[in-house]
């Protein structure tokens, strides 16, 4: 197991803040579904309601320089890793100040100052990408944490029997 989530001790981790912060990306998810039919977001939307605990678990045993690779049910990832909510909703609706300028929108959100290196719908293509991340950092010497969030989809495709090749 990796040595800083083998270290972490359920009892000092800020139980009231993880929380805070999986009731921050329910909230938000909500209101985009709320406001979804007003048409002001130009973008296929996926939600990831239920699914909080896991984006901002993984993300409270990451540091910003640990990068996470997502998919096209990216808001929670790229929120618990910090991600900027203006720069997120800004590329939902189609505005250059959007994180992709405007031209992604809510499948392809990254923000590498926190560590969301990026967020890719075609199904398992998270997966080389984040091999690759974790490649630079073995061969850059740095100890830090390369994370691919994947949907079940994802097994049945190539790239990920062809990542697990190259780990060895
Ligand atoms: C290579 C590829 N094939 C098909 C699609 C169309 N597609 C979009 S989402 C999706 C289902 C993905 O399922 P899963 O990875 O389990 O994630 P979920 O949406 O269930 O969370 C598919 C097949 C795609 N984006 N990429």
């Amino acid at each position: 197991m990796n040595e800083r989530l083998a270290n972490i001790d359920p009892h000092r981790v800020d139980l009231v803040a993880l929380y805070r912060s999986m009731l921050r990306i329910r909230t938000i998810e909500e209101e985009i579904a709320a406001r979804y039919g007003e048409q002001k977001m130009r973008c296929p939307i996926h939600l990831s309601i239920g699914q909080e605990a896991v984006a901002v678990g993984v993300s409270a045993a990451l540091t910003p320089a640990d990068q996470v690779v997502s998919t096209h049910r990216c808001h929670a990832h790229y929120l618990a890793k910090g991600g900027n909510l203006v720069a997120m909703l800004s590329e939902l609706m189609g505005k250059t100040t959007g994180c992709c300028g405007g031209r992604g929108g809510s499948m392809h959100l990254f923000d590498l100052e926190a560590g969301m290196l990026l967020s890719l719908p075609i199904v398992a293509a998270s997966i080389p990408v984040g091999v690759g991340a974790a490649l630079a950092f073995k061969q850059e010497g740095k100890r830090n944490v390369a994370v691919i969030y994947l949907g079940d989809a994802s097994l049945e495709e190539g790239s990920i029997t062809r990542a697990r090749i190259s780990r060895r």
